[in-house]
């Protein structure tokens, strides 16, 4: 497929029909630096598509948009690395607005229809940090029977049939560099570039009562009250209030409704 609509957005786009995982190719690509911010890759399918903490991302061919943008960040405050994947899932969440689809943002990226989880973004930075890659893979065509998961969703599920997706694709890219010029712009900073109120608004964690999973197998239950200038979710549990950077976020109160 072509990205006639994208080439116009990104800066510079490779379009392959078929690979392993796209953030994992555009990481390899980077370190050369002959690759500029915005640049972007899409593929029609992965044979490994990344999902965070080693999980996978499957999505049968044709039927998503998925794509890695490539970043150098120059923050003078690192924490502006902290905001990249809830940025994008901002971005993809305006761009479905444009599609007359209302979505939120699951803390830390996931963008959700109805509770459902339509799109999912990964940020991986290489060794240094030179270079960050945002990718993210946005459910259109899939029928419930061609998902992964009961909690997983598309665009034609939530009504919206005939979606371009390189028109989708562009606007999200739009909405993206426009959030992040923003950014840069603030230095980084979140509070400044109104980033931070802007994804609260969007957020579909803030005020839930949730359970957090953290990545060495421990767990605790509280309410999500915040996200901090670092893009952390707070949680206030009976004893303390958590500052969390990294682990799986369980709404109770849906998960309980969905039971
Ligand atoms: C994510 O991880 O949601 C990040 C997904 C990022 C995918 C993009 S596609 C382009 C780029 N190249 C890559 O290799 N990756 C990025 P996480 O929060 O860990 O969620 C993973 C979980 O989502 C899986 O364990 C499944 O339960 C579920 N899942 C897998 N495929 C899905 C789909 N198509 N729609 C909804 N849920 C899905």
């Amino acid at each position: 497929m072509d990205y006639p609509k994208t080439s116009l957005v990104a800066n510079g786009i490779l379009a392959v029909q078929e690979t392993g995982s796209t953030n994992q190719d555009l990481l390899a690509l980077a370190d050369s630096k002959n690759h500029p911010e915005f640049f972007t890759l899409i593929t029609e399918y992965q044979t490994a598509g990344r999902g965070r903490l080693d999980r996978k991302w499957q999505a049968n061919p044709g039927s998503s948009v998925m794509a890695s943008v490539l970043l150098r960040p120059s923050f003078k405050d690192p924490t502006g690395i902290g905001w990249l994947s809830l940025m994008m899932a901002e971005a993809i969440r305006t761009a479905l607005a444009g599609l007359g689809i209302e979505s939120k943002i699951k803390w830390p990226n996931d963008v959700l229809v109805g509770g459902l989880k339509i799109s999912g973004v990964l940020a991986e930075a290489n060794s240094d940090l030179s270079a960050v890659v945002v990718g993210f893979g946005i459910n259109v065509t899939q029928t419930a029977k061609e998902l992964p998961t009961s909690s997983a969703t598309s665009l034609l599920i939530a009504g919206a049939t005939s979606v371009d997706r390189d028109a989708l694709l562009a606007e999200t890219l739009r909405s993206f560099k426009d959030l992040y010029l923003e950014l840069l712009d603030a230095g980084g900073d979140a509070e400044a570039s109104a980033l931070r109120a802007r994804i609260i608004s969007s957020s579909a964690t803030i005020g839930e009562l949730v359970e957090v999973s953290f990545p060495d197998g421990t767990s605790a239950v509280g309410e999500a009250v915040a996200i901090d200038e670092g893009g952390r979710l707070q949680v206030s549990t009976s004893a303390k209030t958590l500052s969390v950077s990294a682990g799986d976020v369980l709404h109770l109160r849906t998960a309980k409704r969905e039971d």
